[in-house]
């Protein structure tokens, strides 16, 4: 049998799909503006990046790094926060598209009165799939599980209804443009189908109309009703850094013009986690929990962390994923109580030797107690440049693991389960390097000519300055190239602290024409940076740095 004419097909299955589904991601996104209810388009891409091969997540931030710097479009965490969340959002889409299609197809096979039947049906399949999902992955730790649940069972529904509805009308609007069997005859000798298709072009029309008018609702809703993001300024005024001078104040060697701020300040600090929007966790309810091998188990709050003695220590954290020269990398002042000190109280049973620490998120990594006890610098930080750590960066509590990379460093840390064994970390599991040690890293921020000196009687030099860092190894020595010439040294700054990057800084008597300035540095131990360039993935990027700039 010949399917008659005004049967939806793919195409029309797929333009209702991703209009329906825009709908849909518009009202989601008011709610969650609104009212804190889950945002499942963001929700699926964490969970997709939670459990997918590691292999595939890797070469995914690889690229999106590669690209994002490649087209200079901003600061690589942010911007790849924002590509993960346009992802998340286009999965939903392409999703919805592909539903449309089913729904359509099914429609052939099976009588038009189902229509309702068939589209809630598959609207609750999915919904069921994206609260699940929701679920899982918890954004928004305020509100009852409960009633976001129902709201997304509800959305989706409605959702299911919908292509039912438009199905109903679509085949409505054909039969109307069918007028006779004979009318249709004439009409399509010369253009078969043709009556159908202004209908329904019509109808598909004010379908996305109706889909945009929502959409824009959504959005806009959306947008005035977010919280503000900009800091305020009674917010600024509380942090450190607004009173205190930095203790290298009066370091002799200063940093060349256009060289990075030699603090970060909270707001140009990194950002990388496996979150599209950052837990939220509340302080009054949160508590640290130890639990394992322990003689009896504790709940700590965050008071009873902030009564141990604090120490404050300026670090510079990076990420494995930075490349060479890449802006994945921040200094500021940690504050925290020292967690060979806490662990004091711990009451550890016979055969603990390590400590398995859980995040809010699903984040998690392995410690071993005789590294702790045999460093004092590792905390538990509770503080960033002097206010409580930001969101973004693990409110309320994140470890500091001195010469470590990020990735074995968890923020909003809930639990701490002591164990008798070392097992992989999140990302160890995922293949990154089992250590994760900071690699030796040396920077060229600023090639500067000064501009009053073209007409001074002394010759003039160029001035160039940037950053290095060897994890907590420190520096020992900075040196630059000019084209193909000798190694020279360059001067050193006194850093923030040993475990931060340093500033350095090279005169170089300027010369007419085009140069190339290479960078090298050797870490504490007197260890040249390797100069074989190799990607982040596994154990961090290594390569020299390298500008050419016309004079
Ligand atoms: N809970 C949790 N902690 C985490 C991560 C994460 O995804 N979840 N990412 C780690 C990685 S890879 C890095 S580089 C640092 C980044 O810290 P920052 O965002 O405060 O700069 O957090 C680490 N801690
Ligand atoms: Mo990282």
């Amino acid at each position: 049998m010949i399917k008659p004419l005004h049967e939806p097909g793919i195409a029309a299955g797929a333009a209702v799909g991703v209009l329906l589904t825009t709908a849909l991601i518009s009202i989601l996104y008011a709610g969650w503006r609104l009212f804190s209810l889950p945002f499942v388009p963001f929700d699926i891409f964490d969970w997709m990046s939670r459990v997918l091969p590691g292999s595939i997540i890797s070469f995914g931030i690889g690229t999106m790094v590669a690209i994002i710097r490649a087209v200079h479009v901003g600061p690589t965490a942010s911007t790849a926060k924002v590509v993960e969340q346009a992802t998340g959002i286009v999965i939903l889409l392409i999703a919805g598209a592909v539903i449309g299609v089913l729904f359509f197809a099914i429609m052939r096979a099976v009588h038009r009165r189902y229509a309702c039947v068939v589209g809630t049906g598959l609207g609750l399949l999915v919904g069921i799939a994206g609260m699940l999902v929701s679920s899982r992955i918890g954004h928004v730790s305020s509100g009852s599980s409960l009633a976001k649940a129902i709201w997304i069972l509800f959305l989706f529904l409605c959702w299911g209804a919908a292509f039912a509805w438009v199905y109903q009308r679509l085949l409505t609007v054909s039969k109307v443009a069918a007028i006779s069997e004979q009318r249709r005859e004439e009409l399509a000798q010369f253009a078969p189908g043709h009556v159908e298709r202004i209908n329904r072009r019509n109808f598909l029309i004010r379908l996305a109309g109706a889909a945009a008018t929502i959409t824009v609702s959504g959005a806009v809703i959306g947008a005035v009703s977010g919280r503000h993001q900009n800091t305020s300024s009674s917010e600024l005024s509380e942090r450190w850094s607004t009173h205190n001078p930095l203790p290298n104040e009066e370091a002799s060697v200063t940093p060349a013009p256009g060289t990075r701020p030699e603090y970060t300040s909270l707001e140009k600090h990194y950002r990388i986690d496996i979150n599209t929007i950052a837990p939220s966790v509340d302080e009054h309810t949160w508590k640290l929990h130890v639990q394992g091998l322990v003689e009896q188990p504790l709940a700590l709050s965050l008071e009873d962390i902030r009564s141990y003695i604090p120490i404050h220590q300026f670090i510079t954290l990076a990420c494995i994923s930075n490349p060479v020269a890449g802006d994945l990398i921040g200094t500021t002042r940690w504050t925290g109580v020292s967690l060979k000190r806490l662990i004091s109280d711990f009451k550890l049973k016979k055969n603990a030797t390590h400590i398995k620490i859980q995040s809010a998120d699903g984040f998690y990594e392995i410690v071993p107690i005789e590294t702790i006890m045999s460093d004092d610098r590792i905390m538990l930080a509770y503080a960033w440049d002097g206010v409580p750590l930001l969101r973004e960066h693990g409110f309320p509590l994140r470890i500091y693991i001195p010469d470590l990379y990020g990735m074995k460093q968890p923020k909003w840390i809930d639990s701490i389960e002591v164990t008798d064994h070392w097992e992989p970390g999140y990302w160890v599991v995922r293949g990154w390097d089992e250590v994760a040690r900071m690699k030796a890293t040396s920077v060229i921020d600023t090639i500067h000519v000064n501009a009053n000196d073209a007409h001074s009687d002394q010759r003039q030099r160029v001035v160039i300055g940037g950053i290095a860092h060897a994890g907590a190894r420190g520096i020992s020595k900075v040196e630059l190239q000019v084209d193909d010439g000798p190694w020279q040294q360059a001067a050193v700054r006194t850093p923030l602290s040993d475990l931060t990057w340093i500033i350095w800084r090279y005169e170089w008597p300027f010369e007419a024409g085009n140069h190339t300035f290479t960078v090298r540095c050797s870490d504490g131990n007197s260890q040249l940076q390797i100069s074989l360039p190799s990607p982040p993935e596994p154990s961090g990027a290594t390569g020299l740095h390298r500008k050419t700039k016309s004079l």
